[in-house]
């Protein structure tokens, strides 16, 4: 009895150090029906597939794990070996982060493309300094105005409580006279139905994932700005993975990019739908506020050039090039 219940032992640590199976955390601040979180469990099953096995990925969703702010230092230090984050989010750590944050900079698809061309090599660059590497990016739908009252041009929006997701979405509240209020999207809901907040700029995809149809009846399609979740990843925990697990990993990565990029554009029309089914009003938005938006977006530019000097005007100029 005794021996053989030793030899079971002695097999099963065996089969265990044969087939070592790595674990790891992708936290993510979304919700888990957001389209770049079902591409991230995507990517999951893809490493999971790649590897045979032995990288089995959880994606933590809706800030469970780490708050939007957390996720990239917890990639930094290894409480996470991977994590989706918001780039525009780490402005105030570097500018480079906020490129995509800028009105009107880069306000279709292909243009978001060929900024994030732009932006890659330095981010990488940042980011490997940190001991980070950049898996992808995609770009989340074009950002609109959402606002309880219509609003004819920008001066309609003074003294109206908005949420900020970024210190530029903040920057762009101060600028049209608001109150803003930075409200990560994980409580996005409750500061709407506690009345915190009465409006704020971000994609259909947000305003459809956090029922804001329900609070808010109008949306300003202005297409400003296409930020990006971009997905990181600890250098040293990848580095200790062998050759295959590690060409998987990456391989998902650049069929997620791909998906994530192609699911964004196409969703889009989509959210927009699914806002107006919902009872709300899709705007195109008046010349007046088109004008003023655009002077929010060129006084942006300015201070971002300002701030972020030659770095930001070589990242500027190789995009324009493009
Ligand atoms: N949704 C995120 C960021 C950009 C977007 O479209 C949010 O509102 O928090």
């Amino acid at each position: 009895m005794h021996h053989k219940f030793g030899i079971a032992i002695a097999g099963l640590t065996l089969g265990v150090a044969a087939f070592a199976q790595t674990k790891w955390d992708l936290p993510t601040a979304y919700p888990a029906s957001n389209f770049h979180t079902e591409n991230l469990t995507q990517f999951a099953g893809d490493v999971d597939k790649g590897s045979g096995g032995k990288l089995k990925i959880t994606v933590h969703s809706n800030a469970s794990l780490f708050k939007a702010p957390e996720i990239k230092r917890a990639v930094q230090g290894g409480q996470a070996q991977l994590g989706e984050i918001l780039l525009v989010n780490y402005q105030n750590e570097w500018q480079m982060f906020g490129a995509d944050g800028i009105p009107f900079l880069a306000d279709s698809y292909d243009a978001a493309w060929k900024l994030y061309q732009a932006q890659k090599p330095v981010l990488e660059k940042k980011l490997a300094e940190q001991g980070i590497a950049l898996l992808y990016t995609v770009a989340w739908p074009p950002q609109g105005i959402f606002v309880k009252k219509e609003i004819a041009s920008a001066a309609d929006l003074k003294g109206v409580k908005w949420r900020a997701y970024s210190p530029a979405t903040a920057r762009i509240g101060e600028l049209v006279g608001a109150q803003p209020v930075t409200v990560q999207q994980a409580e996005l809901s409750q500061a709407m139905a506690t009345g915190v907040i009465e409006s704020y700029m971000s994609s259909g995809s947000t305003g459809y994932d956090t029922k804001t149809y329900e609070y808010i009846k109008n949306f300003y399609d202005t297409q400003a700005w296409l930020p990006k979740n971009a997905v990181l990843m600890n250098k040293k925990a990848f580095d200790a993975l062998d050759k295959p697990t590690q060409d998987a990993v990456l391989k998902a990565a650049a069929d997620a990019e791909k998906r994530g990029w192609e699911l964004s554009r196409k969703k889009n029309l989509e959210y927009l739908d699914l806002l107006k089914k919902n009872g709300m009003t899709v705007h195109v938005p008046s010349a007046a506020l088109k004008a003023d938006m655009k002077k929010v977006g060129d006084t942006m530019i300015k201070e971002w050039l300002d701030k972020s000097g030659a770095e930001g005007q070589a990242v500027v100029d190789s995009y324009k090039k493009m």
